[in-house]
């Protein structure tokens, strides 16, 4: 039997309209148990009613709108009630439509149902996720373009090529008298690495917008009083951490982000690194040296007035994340060595931040933000691919297979590749996908 579900649209608390939606085949006749338009006009398709919704004991005025089935989000018969922006309302409002038959929709529903109804493919969905989820403009523009369907096209052509080259397989092995089963091998393994190269194309752009999407992680890493913290705070523009003389002032990791040419920077502030005998002080420096294998990129800071000690050629010996060296206090007189690729700034004066952001985003993303190009949606499409790489990789090295199992090959690189456009996927993974939603979207 199929239901009709509700929920709560909108964020919970005051705002100036909240919206509660319904989705399924008694969507309307639901409706019609409280809504009642102002005008006592028939409920018209796409139109908002002004009208009043029966609470019992009082009513609602509130807008209503109808999407008859086909052509809504879902695919299904929805209504939209618009309401004032109160929890205590929308939650009534939705206990009362559950009463009348409505079952509460679970997270990613009405997404879910518009993916089994046919309305978005899965990238698409994945990509209303993200859009929901963004907080950079940049995740915001990927996650558009991969709500465009940009993704699922560009492997559907991939997937078309192996169809056509399992076709001819299948030709040859129907005519074997008449076919060159070397050079239809040739042929095969060279469309198979024009794949490839699609495919490792698509997995290097999704690198970067992965950084993108989590943010880039930059740990500030140095022996104590070098100037961490006041380094933090230049690059953020804000007294966020404390500064002091003191050797060991900062003792926790303290986190502050930025957006920087459109991309979402964290800065970790982290203890001093140097032997220390007090408890909490050492749990911090022991968070500091874990810092350095997390971080998408470490800055080392170092004192200019200072020669380089024991401790700091430690740090740089166990350094594994790509860093750079940042010789802070450069107001101060140069006593400290040279450092490969280093960048001078002086954390005090300000002098010279502007170049470290500059240098840390181009170590990081890249000269530039390819925003156009096929990008992925996320971690499980990602491992998807790369998994494919693998089949197709092993497809290149079947020269001297026999076609059968070459051909068998092709089919699971092509049933791979169909878990992004969600052509073979299975229940399982659909609704592992959906989850991620939140109730009412
Ligand atoms: N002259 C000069 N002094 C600086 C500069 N940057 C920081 N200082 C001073 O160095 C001292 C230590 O600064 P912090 O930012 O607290 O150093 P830190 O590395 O965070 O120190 P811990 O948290 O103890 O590890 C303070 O007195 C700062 O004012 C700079 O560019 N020039
Ligand atoms: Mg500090």
């Amino acid at each position: 039997m199929n239901k009709t579900i509700v929920a709560i649209s909108t964020p919970l608390g005051s705002g100036a309209i909240s919206i509660v939606r319904m989705s399924g085949n008694d969507a309307l006749k639901i409706a019609h148990k409280f809504f009642a338009p102002l005008k006592k006009q028939k409920i018209v398709a796409r139109k908002m009613h002004l009208g009043k919704f029966d609470l019992g004991n009082n009513f609602e005025k509130c807008m209503m709108v109808y999407f008859p089935s086909p052509n809504s989000y879902t695919g299904e018969d929805i209504v939209e009630f618009h309401l004032h922006g109160s929890t205590a309302l929308t939650q009534l409002i939705q206990t009362k439509l559950i009463e009348a038959g409505a079952v509460l929709a679970e997270a990613g529903e009405f997404t879910k149902l518009a993916f089994l109804n046919g309305k978005l493919s899965l990238d698409e969905a994945e990509g209303i996720i993200d859009e929901i989820n963004s907080e950079s403009e940049a995740e915001l523009r990927i996650a558009l373009s991969s709500a465009d369907g940009k993704l699922k096209k560009e492997i559907k052509e991939q997937q078309e090529i192996l169809k056509n080259v399992l076709a001819e397989i299948e030709v040859g092995l129907d005519y074997p008298e008449e076919t060159e089963f070397v050079d239809l091998k040739n042929s095969i393994i060279e469309k198979v690495s024009q794949v490839y190269e699609e495919i490792d194309k698509i997995i290097s752009y999704s690198e970067q917008t992965k950084l993108i999407k989590s943010g880039v992680s930059v740990a500030i890493i140095g022996k104590t009083n070098v100037g961490k913290s006041s380094l933090l705070n230049a690059l953020i523009g804000e007294e966020k951490a404390i500064v002091t003389d003191i050797e060991g002032t900062t003792r926790d990791i303290v986190e502050a982000k930025i957006d920087y040419n459109g991309v979402r920077f964290n800065f970790y502030d982290t203890a001093g690194i140097r032997d220390s005998i007090d408890a909490v002080e050492k749990i911090g420096i022991e968070k500091s040296k874990r810092m350095l294998d997390i971080a998408n990129i470490v800055l080392i800071v170092l004192d200019a007035s200072k020669k380089i000690t024991k401790e700091e050629k430690d740090i740089i010996e166990k350094l594994k994340s790509p860093h750079i060296f940042v010789v802070n206090k450069s107001d101060k007189t140069r006593v400290l060595e040279k450092q490969k690729e280093e960048i001078e700034v002086s954390a005090l004066a300000n002098k010279n931040i502007d170049i470290l952001k500059k240098k840390i985003f181009e170590k990081t993303i890249g000269d530039n933000i390819n925003f156009n190009a096929t990008t992925i949606a996320n971690e499980r499409q990602l491992e998807i691919l790369k998994q494919a790489k693998i089949q197709i990789k092993e497809a290149m090295n079947l020269r001297d297979e026999s076609i059968e199992i070459l051909s068998l090959l092709i089919k699971k690189i092509w049933q791979t590749l169909g878990k992004i456009t969600g052509e073979t996927e299975n229940e399982d993974i659909i609704s592992l996908i959906f989850s991620r939603f939140c109730v009412g979207k």
